[in-house]
């Protein structure tokens, strides 16, 4: 690759040192050192990050602007425009959205003997479990138990994750490891058979199941395979734009829009789950993202409309390692299983500054104050600062073709552009890449309003402040599973009433009572693409 000059330099430094470094393991921080270093370079800590909401069923409490900003907009649809008397479709249990949770979602339902629809805003499996890469966790081995994986993602989660979410989703995970496997999912394994494991950040445990750094891919493979070969109808390029409720307040379906043709579609719903993602594409705090295109808060928006409540949506996770160079590719994932195998984090010094494997919040804090209060990043052309991932120093340790067998799809996004990560580093800075928090669940996944269920990402409390890798999959999967088994069983004694509306109207008649005035339509769909994202969320 021809580098810039200074990018070129700072290589030659990085490899000067990896010999060396290939012998010193970094130390872990203290506990008060991790808060301080959060405290003064998260972006959560910013004093510009949040505001409180002025409206809805979790008035008062602090959501990052960008997140406000749409909960506190105007719908798209003016009731008056719609027939709620003769819906489009009846269903027993309606999936919105078509990643990992809804697919899982859907697989249950049926299994149930639930009438189920999946409608998604673009194909099925257009999603960030697609995207995901680096793993799943699973306590599978003989040398762990779901109690070490569970205090792990407490640890993770700032303890103050849902106990009860965490339980389930620890449990549950062998068991979902053998679904997956049952329905032709392949997992990389060691020669004998076992899976192959490694370690995530904040890990007592090698628990990171995966298919090379494909493993998103393959899962979404799998269920998407499985939902069409069971004929479970999928409605594409149709977002549900609002839910719908009943007179007694239920949830009773939603109001589709045909993303082609502008026109809607009623369905109305004995069950009504929304598996719709997250907010990545909000690009909070200015950060470039990691996410799908599709990742625009969506689900959020229509629940809090509805009446639902948020909790630790103050907290975002920024993956530590986005892409800083080339400029085609910034924010798109490095995944973190290049840590896993051996990469050190090295600043243009040749320096490592962090251990590798700390958790992701303190991670990207880490490498925020390295380029931004000790000076120690390179500057890329457009102005945007990062650090080095030092990709190399895999097959120094494990033997030259690591990186070519462990990391394919890392490898294929950078020979497009002339980078060898076998033998150059990787210039990273964080990416915004999940949404801690989001609807609060209940165990079964059902919300406050009746006959509405959430998983995945949408939903919030299982990972408390901070998420640990593979444990967004393994989520999707318990709690998709969990949400279609509990909604379908549901359907089968529910009655409901006539549809409406008339919660939008009285939404608006919150915000006028507030003075907010906005001309925002949400939910947005499809993200807003003018945001000034060059400097990567920098704190210049
Ligand atoms: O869980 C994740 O976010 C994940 C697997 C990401 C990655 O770094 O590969």
């Amino acid at each position: 690759m021809n580098y810039p000059a200074n990018i070129y330099e700072s290589i030659k430094i990085v490899e000067k040192t990896r010999p060396m470094r290939a012998k010193e393991k970094f130390p872990l921080l203290s506990p008060d050192d991790k808060q301080a270093l959060l405290n003064s370079f998260h972006p959560d800590f910013r004093e510009d990050t949040l505001r409180a909401l002025k409206v809805g069923a979790s008035k008062g409490f602090k959501v990052p602007h960008e997140v406000a900003n749409l909960l506190e907009s105007r719908s798209r649809l003016n009731p008056a425009d719609i027939n709620l008397n003769t819906p489009d479709y009846e269903v027993d249990v309606l999936i919105i959205g078509g990643g990992g949770a809804g697919a899982a979602a859907a697989l249950m339902a049926q299994a149930e003997g639930a009438s189920v629809i999946i409608t998604t805003k673009l194909r099925l499996g257009d999603a960030n479990t697609m995207m995901a890469q680096g793993g799943i966790q699973a306590a599978t081995k003989e040398n762990d138990t779901p109690l070490l994986h569970y205090l792990d993602m407490l640890g993770g989660g700032g303890f103050q994750n849902k106990p009860d979410l965490v339980e389930l989703l620890v449990k549950e995970a062998p068991l979902v490891m053998s679904w997956l496997e049952s329905l032709g999912c392949m997992f990389d394994k060691d020669k004998d058979g076992i899976f192959a494991t490694i370690h995530g950040g904040g890990t007592c445990r090698k628990r990171m199941h995966f298919a090379r750094d494909y493993t998103g891919a393959e899962i979404m493979r799998t269920l998407r395979d499985e939902v069409r070969n069971r004929r479970i109808e999928v409605i594409e390029f149709a977002p549900a734009i609002e839910l719908l409720l009943d007179d007694d307040g239920q949830c009773a379906g939603a109001v589709l829009m045909n993303l082609e043709r502008g026109t809607y579609q009623v369905v109305k719903a004995k069950t009504t789950i929304l598996s719709t993602g997250g907010f990545g594409r909000l690009h909070v705090g200015g950060f470039p993202t990691s996410n799908h295109y599709g990742a625009t808060a969506d689900g959020l928006v229509m629940a809090y409309r509805v009446g639902v409540k948020l909790v630790f949506m103050e907290a975002t996770q920024f993956h530590p390692t986005g892409a800083a160079y080339p400029e085609q590719i910034v924010g798109l994932l490095v995944t973190e299983k290049v840590r896993g195998v051996g990469a050190q984090l090295v600043n243009a010094l040749g320096e490592q500054f962090i251990y590798p494997l700390e958790t992701r919040d303190v991670v990207s804090s880490g490498i925020i104050k390295e380029c931004y209060a000790r000076e120690r990043g390179v500057t890329t052309p457009t102005g945007m600062k990062g650090v080095w991932l030092d990709s190399p120093l895999i097959d120094f340790i494990h033997g030259t073709g690591t990186v070519a067998k462990e990391l394919p799809a890392m490898v294929r996004q950078y020979e497009r552009y002339g980078i060898d990560i076998a033998k150059e580093p990787i210039l990273i800075y964080p990416t915004l890449h999940y949404q801690n928090g989001g609807i609060e669940i209940n165990p079964n996944c059902e919300t406050i309003i009746p006959n509405l269920y959430a998983s995945g990402e949408v939903s919030g409390g299982i990972h408390g402040r901070n998420r640990l890798m593979g444990n967004s999959l393994m989520d999707v999967l318990v709690f998709g599973r969990k949400a279609g088994l509990a909604a379908a069983r549901k359907s089968k004694g529910i009655k409901i009433g006539p549809l409406n509306l008339n919660h939008l109207g009285l939404y608006e008649k919150e915000l006028e009572l507030v003075g907010v005035k906005t001309e925002l339509v949400s939910p947005l769909l499809l993200p807003d693409y003018t945001p000034d994202i060059r400097h990567g969320g920098g704190i210049e």
